[in-house]
């Protein structure tokens, strides 16, 4: 494979080295069908499963391929499918928790470089939701890119007002605004689009990814007419990596409608940095914040330096990924002896 075909380095090629030995072949997943794995080997689309001693090792969902991974390929002549012997280590894994009660997450993507998170600034725009997705970027230090969409739709007073929000609230990310109607601000995105270097698009459900997607890659992928209203409904179903032109790589994502954080400390600490230098700043170095003299986060609070709704978004989002992680620990430990952390959805069939 040549060596800046789907973004392949030195990094990856060392780990196969190590981890396939030297009859492998290394392979990207540009698509996953449960069982089933489109992958790419510079030259060609090839289907292929996972063998059946990758599954008997795994551990946790985390341990599957999921778009975005490079993967150490093997074919023999009398199989069906070619088979997945390994999954390198990656750079970044893009993850949330799984919407509803379920105690599991689901794996997003693998190797991003930068992540663009699209937001309508028309009626769906929604600063705490744009928190959110931060923390889960920033959780891997993926590059985040915002971009506002559907500029048609605002005056230029409004659309001002959405940035002196985002600002207001410490996020100093770089933000593209565009309308896919338009097409201004298109090519400010295509800028970001760097050979060898992989993006994907995140965002809410309707927001204009699948639009974006098409203008720049020529895809023509389904999208769906918007509501009245301007909200979105849900269209895109299924990751794809699409390699472009210039030898960048795009992933459209579906839009989620419930972003469960499942994040370590570093995004949350990374996106609201704010209030942790504030809080490193009390009187006490335990400070509870809730009524200890010398608290300078109740202080903020109080002159209004630190805004509320930040601050509460903050708590909840600790709150909630802290309870999640420690459900997700204990589940994992339980599983382990019984080996069932094989997430439902793949079961490996026949082959196995
Ligand atoms: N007015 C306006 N409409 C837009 C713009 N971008 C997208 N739309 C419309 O919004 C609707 C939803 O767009 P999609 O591209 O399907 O949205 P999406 O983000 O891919 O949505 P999901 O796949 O559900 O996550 C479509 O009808 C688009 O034509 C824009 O910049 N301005
Ligand atoms: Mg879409
Ligand atoms: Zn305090």
């Amino acid at each position: 494979m040549d060596n800046c075909d789907f973004g392949l380095d030195s990094w990856f090629e060392d780990h196969a080295r190590n981890l396939c030995g030297s009859a492998y072949r290394l392979a990207r997943v540009i698509a996953v069908d449960r069982e089933r794995f489109v992958v790419h080997d510079g030259h060609s689309e090839i289907f292929a499963v996972l063998v059946r001693k990758f599954v008997q090792a795994t551990e946790s969902p985390a341990d599957f391929p999921v778009v975005g991974d490079w993967v150490c390929i093997e074919h023999h002549e009398e199989d069906e499918f070619t088979s997945i012997n390994a999954v390198l280590p990656r750079k970044t894994l893009l993850r949330r928790k799984m919407a509803g009660t379920e105690i599991e997450f689901q794996m997003l993507a693998a190797n991003i470089d930068t992540a663009f998170i699209a937001q309508s600034c028309h009626l769906d725009f929604n600063i705490r939701r744009l928190e959110r997705y931060l923390v889960m970027v920033n959780q891997d230090r993926i590059e985040p890119v915002l971009l506002l969409t559907k500029t048609d739709l605002v005056s230029p007073e409004a659309l001002a007002k959405v940035i002196t929000k985002i600002r207001k609230a410490g996020i100093d990310h770089k933000v593209i605004e565009l309308s896919n109607v338009t097409e201004d601000g298109i090519d400010l995105v295509r800028e970001m689009l760097i050979p060898g270097k992989t993006c994907c698009l995140l965002g809410s459900s309707g927001a204009g990814k699948t639009t974006l997607m098409n203008h720049i890659a020529k895809t023509g992928f389904k999208t769906k007419t918007v509501s009245v209203s301007g909200e979105g409904r849900h269209t895109t179903v299924r990751r794809r990596l699409m390699m472009l032109a210039n030898g960048a790589m795009l992933i459209d994502m579906p839009g989620v409608r419930e972003l469960g954080v499942m994040s370590g400390r570093e995004g949350i600490d990374e996106r609201f940095s704010d209030i942790v230098s504030l809080g490193q700043r009390c009187r006490f170095s335990d400070c509870g914040h809730s009524n200890e003299p010398g608290c300078e986060i109740i202080k903020a609070l109080g002159n209004k330096e630190l805004d509320q709704d930040h601050y509460n978004n903050y708590l909840k989002i600790k709150k909630e990924s802290e309870a999640y992680e420690k459900a997700y620990a204990e589940k994992l430990k339980k599983s382990r002896g019984s080996r069932r952390a094989v997430p439902s959805k793949t079961k490996h069939k026949k082959r196995y």
